[in-house]
């Protein structure tokens, strides 16, 4: 008996089929963010504007500094990482631009670097407008600027994204997610909190008006709210309440960042409701530590209990899985797989869950006996269904990779 069909039957003895769970797994990608690799950095060769609204912290050797780098490490990751992934990509990645174009004229051709590679692996992309980090962002506003000519500029930079999205949609045949995300904010209380929030309505009225025609189809329209920021303390235009109530009218897929809340909210307990009301989520796995820090993700009960909520909420057909973390003081490689590898983890629990009788205990109101399911079910040899996910895949088991990346570092990262 080897220990993974040993763990199969006791989780049948539970009512959970391991194999429907480990295909289940193995049909869900997880959407890697290139910017783990370079502190959220780009590749635009311009200005490296301030107020970037993003703070890695840390200086850990060996980021990557280009397309070259950054793509040998996302293959590095992807080597010790088990299961389908896709990238996830910012626009200030901009690969193919000699001519320097500012954001709002960007197109897929700029991207075909990106595109080529990720057609050669397999991978879809997700992608995400750079609404930070430019001289137009530098006091803190875009959508919601004031200044209608700039508020203009990242409008277009937003329908450029989406043209670009649905390009790479098209070219990899697997629609794309175009993530918006603003900084706009204040750090103390505004005179006029109403204002922003219209001109911010206003400009994604304009944004998703943009037609895509035929290509259309290859885009999916996602938006993302936060609680505040460094800087933004007092007052984010982009809240979730503004998010919540423009993505249930508009249809678009909303995200969620577990960053981005009190850190006594669960978010875990807002996917059923606003999966009621949006057709999509998008989740931002990642672990604020005190703040919306972006620490690499554990298995901790909240990432478990978000992945849970997916699952057994019966939405992962409806959930995209990205990770949003940036560590800049361990090695990258170590942070990726590490909050990968836990994501998936935590994704794998949600499958092995007892659910049939959870629900049963909670429907014949014997709370007790389903407190001690969920207790339980804690120590039940899921460690033996990872290993073998691993094993399918072809990838180490834990305790067996990270020898993996000091041999790594030792060769390529110290290098540069
Ligand atoms: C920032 C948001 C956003 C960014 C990325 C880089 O608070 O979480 O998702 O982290 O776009
Ligand atoms: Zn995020």
């Amino acid at each position: 008996m080897t220990p993974y069909n040993d763990a199969l039957e006791r989780f049948a003895s539970w009512g959970v089929d391991t194999e429907a769970a480990l295909s289940t797994l193995a049909a869900t990608p997880i959407s890697l963010h290139c910017w783990q690799g370079d502190d959220v950095a780009g590749f635009e060769s311009s200005e490296g504007a301030p107020g970037s609204g993003c703070l890695a912290t840390g200086n850990y050797p060996g980021k990557a500094r280009n397309f070259g780098e950054l793509t040998k490490d996302l293959a590095q990751a992807a080597a010790l990482i088990p299961g389908p992934l896709r990238l996830n990509l910012h626009a200030i990645y901009v690969t193919d631009n000699p001519g320097g174009v500012d954001r709002d004229s960007l197109t897929i051709d700029h991207f075909a670097s990106w595109r080529d590679w990720a057609k050669e692996r397999g991978w879809g992309i997700d992608f995400n407008p750079t609404c930070f980090g430019h001289r137009l962002a530098a006091d803190g506003f875009t959508l919601s600027h004031r200044d209608p000519a700039i508020r203009r500029f990242w409008i277009d930079h937003c329908i450029a994204s989406r043209r670009i999205a649905a390009g790479f949609g098209e070219a990899l045949d697997n629609p794309v997610v175009t993530n918006i995300w603003i900084p706009d904010g204040t750090k103390d209380r505004p005179a006029d909190r109403l204002s922003p929030r219209a001109r911010l309505a206003e400009s994604l009225d304009a944004i998703l008006s943009a037609d895509l025609g035929e290509q259309s189809r290859w885009n999916i329209d996602a938006v993302e709210s936060k609680l505040f920021g460094i800087g933004v303390e007092s007052y984010t235009v982009g809240s979730h309440e503004f998010y919540l109530g423009y993505a249930a009218k508009k249809a678009l897929a909303l995200c969620l960042d577990a960053g981005h809340f009190h850190p006594t909210e669960s978010v875990a307990d807002k996917i059923s409701s606003v999966l009621l009301h949006v057709p999509r989520l998008l989740l931002h796995v990642s672990r604020g530590v005190r703040w919306d820090s972006d620490h690499v993700v554990t298995l901790d009960d909240s990432t478990r209990e978000m992945l849970h909520e997916v699952v057994v909420g019966g939405f992962l057909p409806r959930t995209h899985i990205g990770l949003d973390f940036f560590d800049a003081s361990i090695n990258r490689i170590a942070a990726w797989t590490i909050g990968t590898r836990n994501t998936q983890k935590a994704l794998l629990l949600a499958l092995l869950a007892p659910q049939s009788h959870l629900v049963e205990a909670e429907n014949s109101r014997n709370d007790g006996k389903r407190l001690a399911l969920f207790e339980d079910s804690r120590s039940l040899p899921w460690g033996a269904v990872w290993d073998e996910h691993c094993k399918r895949h072809d990838r180490p088991r834990d305790g067996e990779w990270y020898s993996a990346v000091e041999a790594y570092e030792r060769d390529t990262l110290s290098k540069r």
